[in-house]
């Protein structure tokens, strides 16, 4: 077992174990990048990473460049989990046979995807590796939209947002699904351990992870990832965003252990209304068009519900 890493202060946090170099052509104010380092920050242990293709991918790996300072993998959408998977078992294999020279060493296996990746393309994969329960840990960064590929919804694009391929218009009001639950549907694997995370709340973060880190068997991790360019705001304002999808209960912050223990690790002093965080964001200004303004209600009702359906887990530990 190896020891938890200490972090004493956010500066000493934010410069230690830089295995995820600032060097990459993310857009200014990506989430994605912040979310990374986090996550790797957490552990001084070796790492085995993949990454499917996607925007952390594309732009972070542009040959002959790299800003990975550890063992990584670009695999498909589909194979991005069961890459770390196959690597853990091998790992195990190894282990069991007598054949590593440092067994004590107890790397972490972590596979990165975006919601495109995770929501739709690789889910029964990822499926796979939580029912199997490989000691690894599956983290989405979810921005809610294809974004390198120019911003096509995903199963994960809330109701009403506009995008390439569900624009708002005369005629539409843009996506007309509802973001699918995959935090509940993770959960619902039985898995040891499942969490939603967002960047700006990094303690709750950390201490998510190191607990995934700590755990035998698999986790999974969906973390909020707020994208400049789809969600069409200000580089500058990132952190307003991801305290705006936290605060106003739109991206609650929970655990779920064993799939039936629920933990609520956040709770706002203040809760923003929904309004607030929908107009932040270019992606939703129609909504505030006359004719479109019911969704806006509609949006608050079902974050109500689910806020509401959250406590009731936790009390029931169900
Ligand atoms: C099987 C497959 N289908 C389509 C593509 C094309 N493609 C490359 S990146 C990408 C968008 C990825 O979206 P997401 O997983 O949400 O990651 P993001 O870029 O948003 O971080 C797509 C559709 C592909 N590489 N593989
Ligand atoms: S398009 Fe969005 S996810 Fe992709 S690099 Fe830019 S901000 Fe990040
Ligand atoms: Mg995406």
């Amino acid at each position: 077992m190896s020891e938890i890493k200490k972090i004493k202060n956010l500066k000493d946090f934010s410069t230690s174990a830089d295995r995820f170099e600032g060097a990459n052509v993310l857009c200014p104010g990506c989430a994605h990048s912040i979310i990374v380092r986090e996550i790797l920050n957490a552990t001084n242990d070796d790492l085995v990473l993949s990454a499917s293709t996607g925007c952390l991918e594309v732009c972070t790996a542009v040959y002959p460049y790299t800003s990975w300072d550890a063992s990584w993998i670009h695999i498909g959408f589909e194979n991005c989990s069961t890459s770390i998977a196959g690597a853990e078992s091998m790992y195990n294999a190894l282990k069991t046979k007598g054949r590593l020279k440092q067994p004590d060493r107890n790397p972490k296996f972590i596979a990165f995807g975006g919601d495109g990746a995770s929501y739709d393309i690789g889910l029964q994969w990822i499926s796979g590796c939580m029912e199997r329960n490989h000691n690894m840990m599956y983290v989405v960064l979810d921005n809610e939209v294809y974004a390198n590929t120019g911003g096509q919804r995903s199963s994960s694009t809330p109701l009403g947002g506009s995008n390439t391929t569900t624009p708002a218009g005369t005629i539409s009001y843009g996506e007309k699904q509802n973001k699918k639950d995959l935090m509940g549907i993770m959960a619902a694997h039985n898995i040891p351990y499942a969490a939603q995370v967002s960047p700006n709340k990094w303690k709750d973060l950390v201490k998510k992870v190191q607990k995934g880190f700590a755990t035998e068997g698999a986790v999974f991790i969906n973390a909020v990832s707020a994208c400049t360019t789809e969600w069409k705001f200000e580089p500058k304002d990132t952190m307003l965003l991801s305290d705006l999808s936290t605060d106003s209960l739109v991206f609650p912050l929970y655990e779920v252990i064993d799939g039936r223990e629920l933990n609520i690790t956040y709770r706002p002093k203040n809760v923003v209304p929904v309004e607030e965080y929908l107009a932040a964001q270019g992606r939703f200004k129609h909504l505030f068009r006359d004719e479109y303004k019911h969704l806006i209600k509609e949006w608050q009702t079902r974050v109500d519900e689910n806020w509401d359906y959250l406590n009731r887990r936790e009390a029931a530990r169900v």
